[in-house]
């Protein structure tokens, strides 16, 4: 990172008259009282800045600070830390008497609704059920996609090539659509139900206080468990008798932007393998010890399914899905794709539910690494069980997963430390969907806080969320909803198709990157969106456009760690420990 010379910059704003004073770019859903709070100005301004309550009284006064060059938009900016302030109210900063705009909240409970409202979301991604007003607002939509017949990919004359065939159907109604589309997608939806139910898992009592407004079937679970169960009860009908998991239950080809029940097109459950099954395995498994004290019976289903899958992995180890060529949906497979990462995901969760010595053996052959966590890299959520498990695993293995993680929060935390936005970001981690990458990399963080009390991890978590919520150049939360400014028009088929003006709340918009995918490059692709990517800044390259399915659709598995991140840092600042204290120093 660079520092411009501090020198330089006074002597040219002292002769220079500020033609404009920026905006700073904040945490725009606030700050708890105890949190650290960073705030950036973009510019190099040598004046000082004024902190003033809502009744105009000044509070704190902030010598310019040094100038920082953001390498990711090639900003100058100014870094200015107001933690000082623990007073709950409301206040702003002002430069030569000028206020500088986006008022800065200090309360109590600054991240609980837009925690309530990233969990709330993936009851708008619900499946054949209609959402009635009471529950969805003025988001109410009629039930689409029944999937109580869906067709086994292969069976019937369209996709056998065989005109006599007689098509197989299955059962496969409930579960959440994956993002901006209609599939629902089960790796997606592994990394996503492990990531929300370990918030449940660290934070119980929290979460039980969780309240998401959402039709409780089930009398004793929590909201944010009623929730995934949703999703659980769908995974459950995506395995074959034989063990093996379907990967998706999609059309051929993605549908228009209407809503669910105008997307008529059929729906098939494509191709068994070994991915979807590990990351059926290891989700399941994980739940059947969440939900054993609510379910007993529904938390054995769980685990017996979640062992079938892993011997079906066994068995076909190398069933890696390859997407057929008249299927044109999500793949949700990466090059170099060999499972191994899911295979250790699944050893962890299976032998945490069961303590069989097959799954051990796995984590010792098969020993994990600090990649990911992303749906293509699950290394990391092994990490995280393991280094938090030593009763379980045992010192050796755990204390090599706690090395693996305090490094790689280590390298997170030095990139933080020497960066203009003071974000903890890895340069690889400028790929589609980087928001989520961010709100992953403050979970990573956390962990290290939960082994090593170490505040400058929980520090580091919480700029990942000050980014997410409005401190990046666009100044804008990319929450849907939430925020001074954000996103109005995320690529996302029921917010498109409602007509509604406001979209679907509490999404989180995949953010910006190069990869260009959606964008008119060659001018036939009409379709596509204007070059938003034209500075070749990482940072800057995202539109606020329904065209930007690269920067701007929303998706389960990002959902998932904006909604942990918020709700763990919440569930900090309100005093709940890890795991009540369980386990750990
Ligand atoms: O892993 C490589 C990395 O090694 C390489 O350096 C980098 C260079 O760009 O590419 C990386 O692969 C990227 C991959 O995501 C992993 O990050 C691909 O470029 C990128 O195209 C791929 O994007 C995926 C996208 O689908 C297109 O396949 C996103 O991760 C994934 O979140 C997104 O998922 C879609 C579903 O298919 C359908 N539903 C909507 C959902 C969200 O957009
Ligand atoms: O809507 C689709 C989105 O969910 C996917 O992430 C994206 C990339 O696979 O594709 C979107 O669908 C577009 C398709 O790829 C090309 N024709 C326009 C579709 C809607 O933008």
């Amino acid at each position: 990172m660079k520092i411009i010379n501090i020198k330089n910059s006074i002597l040219a704003s002292l002769f220079a008259i500020p033609v404009f004073a920026a905006t700073p770019a904040i945490n725009q859903m606030g700050f708890a009282p105890k949190a650290e709070k960073i705030i950036i100005i973009p510019g190099n301004d040598g004046y000082p800045v004024e902190v003033r309550n809502l009744s105009g009284k000044k509070v704190l006064d902030l010598k310019p600070s040094l100038v920082w060059e953001w390498e990711y938009s090639n900003e100058e900016v100014q870094i200015y830390d107001i933690s000082k302030i623990t007073t709950p109210g409301t206040y702003r900063l002002f430069r030569n008497g000028a206020y500088l705009g986006n008022p800065i909240e200090i309360k109590e409970d600054a991240y609980r609704e837009v925690t309530q409202a990233a969990f709330k979301w993936f009851y708008f991604q619900r499946a054949s059920m209609a959402l009635e007003p009471k529950y969805a607002g003025k988001w109410a939509r009629a039930a689409g996609q029944m999937d109580n017949k869906v067709i086994i990919y292969g069976t019937d004359a369209l996709t056998s090539g065989k005109k006599n065939a007689k098509a197989k159907y299955m059962n496969s109604s409930k579960g959440w659509y994956d993002a901006g589309d209609y599939g629902k997608y089960i790796v997606n939806s592994g990394i996503t139900v492990y990531t929300i139910l370990q918030l449940y898992e660290h934070f119980p009592e929290f979460v039980d206080k969780l309240s998401l407004n959402i039709p409780n079937t089930s009398k004793n679970l929590p909201d944010l468990l009623e929730e995934v169960k949703y999703n659980l009860d769908w995974m459950l009908t995506m395995q074959d008798k034989d063990g093996g998991v379907y990967h998706k239950v999609t059309t051929l080809k993605f549908g228009g932007s209407v809503l669910p029940e105008s997307d008529v097109a059929d729906r098939y459950a494509i191709i068994k393998n070994v991915t979807a099954s590990l990351d059926f395995a290891g989700a399941l498994a994980q739940a059947s010890v969440v939900y054993s004290k609510f379910d007993k019976a529904y938390a054995d289903k769980m685990l017996k399914a979640a062992e079938k899958a892993w011997a079906w992995a066994k068995k076909n180890p190398k069933a890696i899905y390859k997407q057929p060529d008249d299927v044109q949906t999500g793949s949700y497979v990466h090059d170099g794709e060999d499972a191994m990462d899911e295979f250790r995901f699944a050893a962890g969760e299976l032998y945490n539910a069961t303590k069989k010595e097959e799954y051990l053996n796995e984590l010792k052959t098969n020993p994990m690494n600090g990649n990911g966590p992303w749906w293509g890299d699950m290394n990391m959520l092994g990490i995280y069980r393991v280094a938090t498990g030593a009763t379980i695993f045992g010192d050796s293995l755990s204390k090599a997963a706690e090395k693996i993680l305090i490094d790689e929060a280590n390298s997170l935390k030095a990139e933080g430390d020497t960066s203009g936005y003071r974000l903890p970001m890895h340069k690889w981690n400028w790929n589609w969907g980087s928001n989520s990458a961010v709100a992953n990399n403050g979970i990573i963080l956390l962990h290290a806080y939960y082994i090593t009390g170490n505040v400058a991890y929980l520090n580091g978590a919480q700029k990942c969320l000050d980014y997410l919520l409005g401190k990046n150049p666009f100044e804008m939360s990319y929450v849907t909803g939430f925020g001074y400014r954000s996103p109005r028009n995320p690529h996302h088929r029921p917010s498109e198709g409602d007509l509604v003006d406001d979209p679907v709340p509490g999404m989180l918009v995949g953010g910006p990157h190069l990869g260009k995918q959606d964008i008119n490059l060659d001018g036939t692709e009409n379709w596509k969106c204007p070059n938003y990517a034209s500075s070749d800044m990482p940072a800057l390259a995202y539109l606020d456009d329904r065209c930007s399915y690269a920067t701007n659709e929303v998706a389960i598995n990002w959902n998932a760690p904006l909604g942990y991140l918020a709700g763990a840092l919440q569930a900090i600042y309100e005093g709940n420990n890890f795991m009540k204290g369980k386990g750990l120093k």
